[in-house]
Formats: structure tokens, C-alpha cells, sequence
């Protein structure tokens, strides 16, 4: 198949960069150029500014439920493609095509429709005094950036492109250059829905070159990025001066965690999916798991057999295999012993075995460190307190998940992990409406139900006296 010529979407044209250069699109599957991308700059965020701007007012206009009705529109349009979507997800990212079409794609339309329905359910905001009424208005910010990475394109960029829209602004995206496809889908579907090319503007390339303009320029006063945490300081460091709204989602090394009443065979499934979904390329996934010592024995034939009959696709990229294996080689040096896994396996393509990893210090680089690939570290415990102390002994605090035969116990183990989100007996179980994003080192800011419609709004409050 001859590779995708994608192109920047830019109000109602699609063009190439105005450089002119382009840069090729690896398929992690089999390692082929799947699609070749605009190298975008400068140039071409101030012709998406331009294109934003031109459209944004109008949309403003409409009140909030004709704005929610588009947004259904878009989901209508993007169910009718979603085996496309799929297609393009998958071939971009190499996972397999069912997690494609029914984590990624689903959770993509259900974005659509979550928004278009809270906005919906919304009621005015009004604080009454004595003497005096307070009507809290939520105004547009006008032209918002979204940055998101490769690990689920359209799932992490639609989470933002859905709300940002409901509140009456004007988007312009910039999705991670290892994984452009489904980004430009979604832009011609988003045409097609009815939506002005203005409102949705993607721009392709290199984040330290299209992404930093895109934060850089003056008339887009608000980025909502999910990345890495190292880019998420060089995106803070260029906003902050600028007074720039910023919501950041970031790396996690986040803890799975057993209790001494867990049932191995109830929990095991989920801990494996937890540890190896989407080849453990989920900020969410559970990459270090504590069980208690006196259980070691009976939990680590069952996970390490679990784990090695787990379906993964490849990793990202050639690049990104070359730092996991460095971290396996790593985990032996730290002390550590594989169990299984870390193998490239046959063929062309990025792909690794699942691997466990045991007997490494919970304070070793391997066990402390985003490895964000098929890894997991197992750590034996004694006492509840440690389990916590390791849990909460590292540098970031996204997610993490306990697993109990008491529901009770577990929340309260939950409550005191320092994360921005715990599951118990369960794992990436989302409703949409609840707060999304962490803590120290995993990010800034919340999205999620009112914490997006906030984030993509400006609150305006206005004191009217009694006559
Ligand atoms: O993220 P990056 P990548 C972690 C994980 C992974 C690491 C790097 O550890 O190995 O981040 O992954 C754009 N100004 N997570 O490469 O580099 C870039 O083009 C503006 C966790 O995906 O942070 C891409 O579109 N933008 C994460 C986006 O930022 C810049 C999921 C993310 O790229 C930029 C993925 C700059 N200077 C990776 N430099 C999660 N929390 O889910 C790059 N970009």
C-alpha cells in the first residue's frame, strides 16, 4: 500500500507544510512507511490561528445545546467510520485491531456524546445574597492548543477536542508525528459532520518545532498537553511566562497493589490486563505490582503463565524497543531476574514479549522510573505501611489500583495513596464525569466532567444588586 500523504487541516484547505519538507511515519507492525506527514513550523500555526480565529466567533454564538447537537452530529459521523478508524489506529500503532476498534474508537465517540450530553445537563450557575445575585458565567477562551501523544491518538486527543468545542472555542491540535492517521481522519470527518474547517485545525510534525510554536504564539492562551513528563517541563516552561492556561497529563509508575485477603484467582486477570494493555503504553497501567510476602510463592506462576498467554501488538517504535530493552538490561544490573519475556520474537515490526520482572529494590531506577513498555516489576511486602511506602515512593502520582476481598479495605488503602486516581478491584473503569490527572510529577490540572468544561472556559462572575 503506498503510504498516506497526510496533510495539515487548516480551516476549509488541506495543505502541506510551507517548508515543503515532510517526514515519514513508521507502522510499528512491520516497520513499513505508512504515510508521510507535513514538517510544520511557525508558518503554518499562524495560518491555523488565522483559520481559528476567522471561525471561532460563530460558534461562540451558538448557545451551548446547538453546540451539543454538533457534537452529536460528529459522533453520528465518526460511528459510521469507526471500522476505519480502527484500521488506521491499529496500522499507525500496531496494537491489535479489536483493542483499536472497541478501547480506542469507542472511547472516541463516547467523548462526543459524554460532552454533548453533560453540556446539555448543565444549569445556570447562580449564587444568591441578601441584597444582591451572582450569575457565573462559563465564556469561550477563543483559540485553544491540544497536544497528545501516540500511545492513544484519537482516544486522548478527542478527550480534549469534545469539551474545548462544547465550551464555543476553536481548536488547533497537534497529535504526536508517530502516529498522524487517525488525527487527519478525524479532521475530515469532523468536516463532514458540518462543523467549519476553522474550528478544527490539525497541524502535523515534530514537537520541538511545530508543537513549541504552537505553545509559543500569543493568540492561543490555553494548551492542554498529555506527554511525557520531561516535555511536559519544557511545554510549562514556555507557558508559564506567558500566563498561559495549561493542563498537563503526564507519566505514571503507577502501583498495583494486593492485599493479604485477595483472591489470586479473581485478581490475577485484571493485574495482568492492568500491567499489559496496549503493550503497557497506557499512563494508567499498572507497571509495578506489590504482593504481600507470604503469597509470592503461590502469585508468580500464575501471573508469569497469565502473562505470557496476554495478546500484545509491538511496541511504538524501533526507538522506543531499543528503551525498554535497555531498562531489562538495566533491571539485571539493579539485581533483578526476568521471569519472561523482553524476546523480539520473528519477523519485521517493533514487537516484545510481555516481561516480569522480580527481586528488584522498590527504590531501583527500573522500579522507579516511566519504562511506559510490556514491563512490570513484582515487589514482595510485609506490613500494609510499607506497601504504602513503596507505592507512594516515587517521584510521580498518576493512578493505581488495589485488589482486596474487602471492598472497604481497599478504598481506604486507596485514600492514602498519593495519586489523582485509585481503582479497587477493577482497573481503567472510567466514568467521565469524575476528575482525570495526578499528582508531583504526573501532571497539573484535572480533565473529566466539570473539570474539563472549567478548564476549557473561562469563569466570568457577575454581582447583580437587588433593585
Ligand atoms: O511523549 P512526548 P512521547 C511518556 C512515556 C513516553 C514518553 C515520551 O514515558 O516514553 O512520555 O512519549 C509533542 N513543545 N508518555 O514521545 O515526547 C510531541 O510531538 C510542544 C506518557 O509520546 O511528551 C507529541 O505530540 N510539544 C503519556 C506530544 O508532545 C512537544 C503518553 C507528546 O510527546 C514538544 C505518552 C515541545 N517542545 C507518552 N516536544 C501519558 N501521560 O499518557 C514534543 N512535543
Amino acid at each position: 500500500m503506498d503510504p498516506i500523504h497526510v496533510r495539515n487541516a487548516i480551516g476549509t484547505t488541506y495543505v502541506d507544510a510551507a517548508c515543503g519538507l515532510r517526514i515519514d511515519d513508521v507502522g510499528p507492525t512491520d516497520g513499513t512507511v505508512v504515510a508521510t506527514i507535513p514538517r510544520s513550523g511557525a508558518e503554518d500555526v499562524e495560518q491555523a490561528v488565522a483559520a481559528a480565529q476567522a471561525a471561532q466567533p460563530a460558534w461562540a454564538a451558538l448557545s451551548l445545546h446547538e453546540r451539543a447537537d454538533a457534537l452529536d452530529r460528529l459522533a453520528d459521523t465518526m460511528e459510521a467510520a469507526a471500522d476505519e478508524l480502527a484500521h488506521l489506529e491499529a496500522l499507525d500503532t500496531g496494537k491489535p485491531w479489536d483493542v483499536a476498534r472497541h478501547v480506542d474508537i469507542d472511547r472516541c465517540i463516547r467523548n462526543f456524546r459524554f460532552f454533548a450530553e453533560f453540556g446539555r445537563s448543565q444549569s445556570p450557575e447562580v449564587f444568591r445574597m441578601d441584597d444582591a445575585t451572582n450569575h457565573v458565567l462559563r465564556k469561550p477562551i477563543g483559540i485553544v492548543g491540544l497536544i497528545s501523544p501516540w500511545n492513544l491518538p484519537l482516544y486522548l486527543l478527542t478527550w480534549k477536542v469534545a469539551p474545548a468545542l462544547l465550551m464555543g472555542n476553536a481548536i488547533i491540535a497537534k497529535p504526536s508525528e508517530l502516529t498522524p492517521l487517525t488525527a487527519h481522519r478525524f479532521s475530515e470527518l469532523a468536516r463532514e459532520s458540518g462543523l467549519d474547517g476553522g474550528l478544527v485545525n490539525v497541524l502535523h510534525g515534530l514537537g520541538p518545532e511545530v508543537g513549541q510554536a504552537l505553545v509559543e504564539h500569543p493568540e492561543v492562551p490555553a494548551i492542554s498537553f498529555t506527554g511525557g513528563t520531561a516535555t511536559g517541563r519544557i511545554v510549562a516552561a514556555t507557558a508559564a511566562p506567558m500566563f498561559k492556561k495549561l493542563s498537563l497529563e503526564l507519566g505514571g509508575k503507577n502501583a498495583t497493589v494486593l492485599l493479604d485477603d485477595a483472591d489470586l484467582d479473581a485478581v490475577v486477570p485484571g493485574v495482568v490486563r492492568s500491567g499489559f494493555l496496549n503493550s503497557g503504553q497506557i499512563c494508567l497501567c499498572g507497571s509495578r505490582v506489590l504482593v504481600p510476602t507470604s503469597m509470592m510463592d503461590d502469585f508468580l506462576p500464575r501471573f508469569v503463565d497469565a502473562v505470557q498467554r496476554f495478546p500484545i501488538g509491538p511496541v511504538i517504535s524501533e526507538a522506543h524497543r531499543a528503551k525498554v530493552e535497555g531498562y531489562l538490561r538495566l533491571a539485571v544490573e539493579e539485581g533483578g531476574t526476568v521471569l519472561t519475556g523482553g524476546e523480539r520474537g520473528e519477523g519485521p515490526g517493533f514487537h516484545l514479549s510481555p516481561a516480569v520482572v522480580a527481586g528488584l529494590p522498590p527504590t531501583s531506577r527500573c522500579a522507579t522510573e516511566e519504562i511506559f513498555g510490556p514491563v512490570v516489576t513484582v515487589h514482595g511486602y510485609s506490613t500494609e505501611e510499607e506497601a504504602l511506602a513503596v507505592a507512594n515512593g516515587t517521584e510521580y502520582g498518576l493512578a493505581g489500583s488495589v485488589w482486596t476481598a474487602d471492598a472497604e479495605r481497599g478504598r481506604r488503602f486507596a485514600e492514602r495513596m498519593d495519586t489523582g486516581m485509585v481503582w479497587v478491584n477493577t482497573w481503567l473503569h472510567r466514568d467521565l464525569r469524575v476528575p482525570f490527572g495526578g499528582v508531583k510529577q504526573s501532571g497539573v490540572g484535572r480533565e473529566g466532567g466539570m473539570w474539563s468544561l472549567g478548564f476549557f472556559s473561562e469563569a466570568v462572575n457577575i454581582c447583580v444588586a437587588d433593585e
